[in-house]
């Protein structure tokens, strides 16, 4: 079992400085979430959803390790962790009729997959892989679509926590992560992404995606790695 060193008073409000790009991400522990995007059955478990619609799941597995030694970091440290899932009500009226048959996939959203009912709550496949299954006391936010603020009570969950500072993992890259650090930028927050921690079945928009993010100065936010983030919580 690991050995909880949870941080002190001090240290939660004492600054940390990640190497970063463009530059240095400097947050408080105390006011730094780390926010896990849809690490879910149905996107990266072969026979799920993501691999039925054609795509490459070991592009989004090799994020699986790296997330799990930061989060084991962040429980360990006492520090606050949330997840979402992407997914729809039971009765899909949360679902977009577009969103339903973009794509023109003979099965889709609602319909039964290879592990429940595809991207529906309180299916199998919905759910977060075992590996970052979420502990007692961590939120987890079910959003209907990309942006983890879209139609979601994390803005306020956020607010009431005193949170600034976001950590943004999972997948995909260019889908979930990017549209949600973009809401979050525009609603105040700092967010780091380690490229480490994320990923997309199109290594090509991966790359790109963590380009956007940076460029022009951080225009939405940093981008880092989970071993320098590692080594700024000491190790
Ligand atoms: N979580 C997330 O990114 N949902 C997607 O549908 N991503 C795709 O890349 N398809």
């Amino acid at each position: 079992m690991l050995a909880r060193r949870t941080l002190g008073a001090d240290a939660m409000s004492a600054k940390i400085t990640v190497a970063a790009e463009p530059y240095e991400f400097t947050f408080e522990p105390a006011k730094c979430a780390l926010l896990i995007i849809d690490m879910q059955r149905d996107f990266l478990e072969p026979g799920g959803f993501g691999e039925m619609l054609g795509n490459d799941v070991s592009q989004l597995r090799r994020t699986i390790e790296p997330n799990v030694r930061l989060l084991a970091k962040w429980r360990g440290a006492g520090l606050q962790v949330i997840h979402t899932r992407e997914g729809h009500r039971d009765d899909l009226l949360d679902l977009p009729p577009t969103k339903k048959i973009r794509g023109r996939s003979a099965t889709s959203i609602g319909d039964s997959g290879p592990m429940g009912r595809i991207l529906v709550r309180g299916q199998s496949g919905h759910d977060i892989i075992p590996e970052l299954y979420p502990e007692f006391g961590e939120a987890v936010i079910d959003k209907p679509g990309k942006g983890a603020f879209w139609s979601t009570d994390l803005h306020a969950i956020l607010q009431y926590r005193g949170i600034t500072n976001l950590i943004v993992t999972g997948v995909t890259t260019e889908v979930c992560v990017n549209t949600t650090v973009r809401e979050a930028n525009d609603r105040g927050y700092d967010c780091l992404v380690p490229e480490d921690c994320v990923g997309s079945y199109f290594p090509e928009f991966h790359d790109m995606g963590l380009k956007m993010i940076k460029a022009q100065g951080g225009i939405f936010g940093w981008v880092s790695h989970s071993s320098k983030l590692l080594a700024a919580l000491g190790g």
